[in-house]
């Protein structure tokens, strides 16, 4: 019943919580500059979890001042090998507290704690990753004639790290882990949904990281998140979240001539040929779209099957919807919780309304369940949409719920150019036995990371990231280090 999720929920929280809520500057807790807080909430009983320091500008002006401070008395020199040891004690930190590191991004964001296990295995991943490949980023020399050249790999200094609400611990690795193996220390910009993680993150390492590296603004966005991306003493800034926000970040970065990586939002294709097997292109076009209750920068929102097949596979998929179990998501069992924040369920349904007078069919799903226990979390119904106008909003913009846009084909050039017709270009997925058309299909998707027979699983080392207006550089690869650093060259006359 309500009452026992209620229960479960306020005990965890009670275990798990974060004891600091302060905004930590300079390896200290202290409260916002203008004594203010706001509350975290969670999104499956609705009660409000604890109160956070609400940052403005003159708390990111203080973490700013922390960070070039730390940054010229320690972290400028450290050697690599040092910070490679510091990332791989951050990793073993972050993994000694998997399950409670779990618990507490569920009670904060919703998602299923088995879910979010797999986030904080992934957060401690990162750091592994970055750790191993710091020491292979020498820089290059040039010897000939009468010059001797060397390129060298610099750190920025103090970069600006702007994250959202869907994966938050995870999101903070993504940002924390290259920047401080490039050398670089952080002013750490949490979503106000989700601070928690962000925040219990800094209590592990604040004995690992010298004081004032890594430094976590919590607050609004276009308080806190504007003070960051307007900042002068900000030498670079990296955002995941809406593409509307991020074009905010970019104009803002343009007045000091700021580097800027962006991660935003997508509109993802999952492509399904006939050849398949019915029931495994059910499962993962399932994975596709309701994974993370489909709060998922790459989920996998459009379909386009076969209609060869078209009638199985929705048919299995409505089938499995069926058998999905939506409730409390600290219950293992639980494939399905709530969105974030009342707000999303909102902007879900309002998506939802205009699908149907768009004409759009509804397969299964549609709105909020109405089972009794449910009523009071923020719960969508994972939702399929037929017969929809592939212009029709439902179908161009980014829904970021459990909704699933579906289109039949069977000329395979109108449907890549329907799968490229929206303005995103994240991700995308193929589904087929056939090598030729997999590889084919994936070089004709304009996006910046196809998975084939697979969906959701992200390795370190392989770049992640968009094309057109989902975002500018990658994540989760080599590449990304040079996102954290300038290139400096040194020209010798030997004459
Ligand atoms: O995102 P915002 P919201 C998409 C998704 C979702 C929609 C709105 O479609 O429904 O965005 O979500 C900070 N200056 N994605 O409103 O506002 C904010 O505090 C600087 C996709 O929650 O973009 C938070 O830390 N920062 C996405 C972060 O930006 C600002 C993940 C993201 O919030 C700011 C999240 C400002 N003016 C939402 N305004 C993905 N790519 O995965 C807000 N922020």
């Amino acid at each position: 019943t309500q009452n026992t999720v209620r229960e479960r929920h306020r005990e965890t929280a009670a275990e798990v919580c974060p004891s600091n809520t302060g905004i930590y500057i300079g390896g200290e807790f202290v409260p916002a500059a203008a004594d203010e807080t706001f509350e975290t909430i969670d999104p499956t009983t609705g009660e409000v979890l604890t109160a956070v320091a609400r940052g403005r500008d003159e708390d990111v002006d203080g973490a700013v001042e922390a960070a070039w401070e730390a940054f010229e008395s320690t972290w400028a020199g450290y050697s690599a090998g040092r910070r490679q040891r510091v990332l791989t004690d951050i990793a073993d930190a972050i993994e000694a507290r998997t399950e409670e590191l779990a618990q507490l991004e569920t009670l904060d964001n919703g998602k299923p704690v088995s879910e979010a296990t797999i986030d904080v295995r992934g957060a401690a991943e990162q750091f592994r990753y970055f750790a191993g490949i710091v020491r292979e980023n020498p820089g290059e020399t040039m010897n000939g004639g009468s010059r001797y050249g060397q390129v060298v790999k610099e750190p920025y200094g103090v970069v600006g790290q702007i994250i959202p609400w869907n994966f938050p611990l995870m999101m903070a690795a993504w940002k924390l882990a290259p920047a401080l193996a490039a050398g670089n220390c952080s002013v750490l910009k949490p979503a106000e949904q989700t601070p928690l993680s962000a925040l219990r993150l800094a209590e592990l390492i604040d004995d690992i990281v010298p004081d004032g590296v890594v430094n976590v603004v919590p607050g609004y966005g276009e308080e806190a998140g504007a003070a960051v991306s307007g900042h002068p003493d900000v030498r670079k800034l990296a955002f995941t979240g809406s593409t509307a926000v991020g074009k905010q970040v970019m104009k803002r970065a343009a007045d000091t001539v700021t580097d800027v990586t962006l991660e935003l939002g997508g509109k993802s294709p999952v492509v399904v040929f006939p050849d398949v097997d019915v029931d495994r292109a059910v499962s993962l076009v399932s994975t596709a779209i309701f994974y993370n209750t489909g709060e998922c920068c790459e989920a996998g929102s459009r379909l386009f099957v076969h209609e060869r097949i078209a009638d199985g596979v929705l048919d299995g998929l409505v089938e499995s919807v069926d058998d999905m179990t939506i409730g409390d998501p600290l219950r293992e069992e639980t494939d399905l919780g709530p969105k974030v924040s009342r707000e999303q369920v909102g902007r879900t349904l309002d998506y939802l309304t205009r699908a149907r007078e768009e004409g759009g069919e509804f397969l299964t799903g549609g709105g909020q369940p109405d089972d009794g226990a449910l009523s009071e979390g923020c719960y969508v119904e994972p939702t399929l949409i037929d017969a929809l106008d592939h212009g029709s909003t439902a179908a161009q913009e980014e829904i970021f719920g459990p909704v699933l846009t579906v289109f039949r084909w069977e000329e395979y050039d109108e449907m890549i150019r329907l799968a490229n017709d929206v303005e995103y270009g994240l991700a995308g997925g193929v589904i087929t036995d056939d090598i030729t058309k997999a590889n084919r299909t994936a070089r004709d998707i304009e996006a910046g990371y196809i998975w084939i027979n697979s969906y959701h699983d992200l390795i370190p080392g392989l770049p992640f990231g968009g094309y057109k207006q989902s975002g500018i550089g990658r994540e989760l690869g080599a590449e990304t280090l040079d996102h954290y650093q300038q290139t400096k060259t040194i020209n010798l006359s030997l004459r």
